[in-house]
């Protein structure tokens, strides 16, 4: 397998990274540079890729490319234990990593971007405070869910914690609160056999 991310590391690449690692699967990356304009992802080559000019992409071993990291974690999880048996449990997982898309990534993922690769002068005041609530109101979301549960769904580690964690894990050292049930979730999945952290930001900018 072959897996298209950025230069700086990407927390929707690193979920693919950590379930690829849990599954322990073998796989090459090309790194993009998303930081250049146009970026990389932006370029006839790579929009023949993937039409949306985002990365992460996994190139299938049979050449097929798909899009879209939670797409992709659906995908490597079926049939595995990161992927609940049942219909209810498979639906539930769905039902975080939907969350995690509409509700938690374009707020907390683009706070740690503008914090460490971009800026804040470049937005309003009030959608500079929209990112900040709407973020934080995610976190409490999952603060509140996680009470009395070690993981998402049906207290079993699944896509729905891989999904969460990775920009979840950078929300305290960027300005959000962070409490308790949510940081004991944190350390549960940092414990997890095959963890890998996110890989170092080789321009220095970001210090996880
Ligand atoms: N919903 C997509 C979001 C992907 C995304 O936003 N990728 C960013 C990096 S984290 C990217 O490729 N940005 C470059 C661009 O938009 O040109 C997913 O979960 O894979």
């Amino acid at each position: 397998m072959h897996l298209y991310e950025s230069i700086v590391p990407s927390g929707n690449a690193y979920k693919v990274r950590l379930l690829l690692s849990h599954l322990g699967i073998e796989y090459e990356t090309t790194f993009l540079d998303i930081l250049t304009t146009p970026p990389e992802t932006r370029k006839p080559e790579f929009l023949a890729i993937n039409p949306n000019g985002r990365i992460p992409v996994l190139i299938l071993d049979d050449g097929t490319p798909l899009a879209e990291s939670n797409a992709i974690l659906f995908y490597l999880s079926e049939g595995t234990k990161f992927l609940s048996e049942s219909k209810l449990g498979r639906a539930k997982i769905l039902q975080w990593l939907f969350f995690e898309q509409y509700s938690h990534e374009p707020y907390v993922a683009v706070w740690k971007f503008l914090t460490y690769w971009g800026d804040f002068s470049d937005r309003s005041e009030s959608e500079v405070e929209k990112l900040r609530q709407r973020g934080q109101e995610a976190l409490d979301v999952m603060e509140r869910h996680l009470e009395g549960k070690k993981f998402f769904v049906d207290d079993a580690f699944s896509i729905a914690d891989i999904a969460l964690y990775a920009y979840t894990s950078a929300a305290e050292v960027v300005g959000f609160q962070v409490d308790g049930n949510v940081r004991a979730w944190l350390k549960r999945v940092e414990e997890q056999d095959g963890h890998v952290k996110i890989r170092k930001d080789p321009t220095g900018k970001c210090p996880l």
